[in-house]
């Protein structure tokens, strides 16, 4: 039996209840800019050693859980771990970022690509799962993540990181009958994936689709939200007698939060591209918020910081449903120090009677 929650904040929040304080987390809040990071990713020896370790994995979770006293964990993992149980053949060289040996080139390809049992080639990570939430011991919740079909689409379809999308544009552009049957597949095992999660411990889910905002509006309605709505549609949504709430994050998807709102998810995450005041006009009442400090104010003065946090919780306003966040992942680079006046700042300045 795992241990009841103490701080329940985040859930709150994302379920639009009057909370004490704004509760506050960072997209890749373990990571490069935390010295204990480096340290136990020297110890792995390369990035996929790491994820594949479940007490190593759960250490460096509750790394920043530790140091910050942050209101939600999220599993240490990576977005790419499903193409790489589908055989694409993941590597990360130190400094170049995620590389698949076996990129998507053609509609066999696609034909061929197996769904993967989240409980076979992904027990590693459902193993990490487990031992996090075990270790937590019900200090804060677990969020369980994926990427969106499309963000991992794209990696799967380039062989990597890419600057223009050249390679998954043109599929998509001169075959889009192969591009929904890759996108389809993904989705397919999103889901499983994500509710083996849930099974395993993870308390909410958080779905990144960092590369739907350089698609058309169109586009984008067609090959990525088409397939979060399959997600948010096939997902667990309740554990334990709790619901698990599913926030979408679409990087540069400001102008659509409208349309994102509909696919009935619970939060969405928000960058800082637009004012949360637009957003919660745009997104409407029912919907939670998550967001949406530009990550270089890190990089500035503590004043900076302080300030800068005051503008983001004044533009949501005193409405419930408010989750604390950088509008993107912490840069590698940041002093860990300036993240800590952040969450003080936060808590200070969010703080109600
Ligand atoms: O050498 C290292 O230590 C590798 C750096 C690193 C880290 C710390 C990578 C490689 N992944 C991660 C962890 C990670 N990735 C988490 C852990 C949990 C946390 O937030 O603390 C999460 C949620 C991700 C998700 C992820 N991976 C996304 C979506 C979110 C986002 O930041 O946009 C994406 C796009 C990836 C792909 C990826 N993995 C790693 C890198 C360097 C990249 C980006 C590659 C590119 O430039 O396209």
């Amino acid at each position: 039996m795992n241990a009841p929650l103490k701080n329940d904040l985040y859930l709150r929040a994302l379920n639009r209840e009057t909370v004490e304080r704004t509760p506050v987390w960072v997209m890749r809040q373990a990571g490069r800019y935390l010295p204990e990071y480096k340290r136990v990713r020297a110890q792995a020896g390369n990035f996929m050693n790491l994820c594949s370790n479940p007490e190593l994995a759960c250490e460096v979770t509750l790394q920043p859980i530790d140091r910050f006293n942050l209101d939600a964990a999220i599993l240490f993992s990576d977005i790419l771990t499903i193409p790489d149980a589908m055989g694409l053949e993941l590597t990360f060289e130190t400094g170049e970022g995620p590389k698949f040996g076996k990129p998507i080139k053609s509609r066999a390809d696609v034909e061929a690509l197996p769904i993967p049992d989240p409980n076979d080639s992904l027990q590693y990570v459902m193993d990490a799962v487990s031992t996090i939430r075990r270790e937590l011991n019900g200090r804060v919740p677990l969020i369980g993540f994926s990427g969106s079909p499309w963000t991992l689409a794209t990696y799967m379809v380039e062989g990597g990181g890419s600057k223009d999308f050249s390679k998954v544009k043109g599929l998509m552009f001169s075959d889009p009958h192969t591009m929904h049957a890759l996108l389809d597949k993904n989705a397919q095992a999103v889901v499983s994936y994500l509710n083996a999660q849930v099974e395993a411990g993870a308390q909410a889910l958080m779905v990144f689709d960092t590369w739907g905002g350089v698609l058309s509006p169109t586009n984008y309605q067609e090959f990525s939200l088409r397939y979060m709505q399959q997600i948010v549609e096939g997902v667990t949504r309740e554990a334990d007698g709790r619901k698990v709430p599913i926030t979408l994050f679409t990087k540069s998807g400001g102008q659509w939060l409208d349309l994102m709102a509909k696919t009935g998810c619970d939060g969405l995450g928000v960058d800082w591209t637009i004012d949360l005041a637009d957003a919660r006009k745009r997104a409407g009442d029912s919907v939670a918020l998550q967001g949406n400090l530009d990550p270089s104010v890190l990089y500035g003065s503590p004043e900076s910081i302080h300030a800068e946090v005051k503008k983001v919780l004044d533009s949501y306003g005193d409405a419930p449903g408010h989750v604390f966040n950088l509008g993107h992942g912490i840069h590698q680079f940041v002093n860990p120090e300036h993240l800590g006046v952040m969450v003080e700042a936060v808590r200070e300045l969010s703080t109600r009677p």
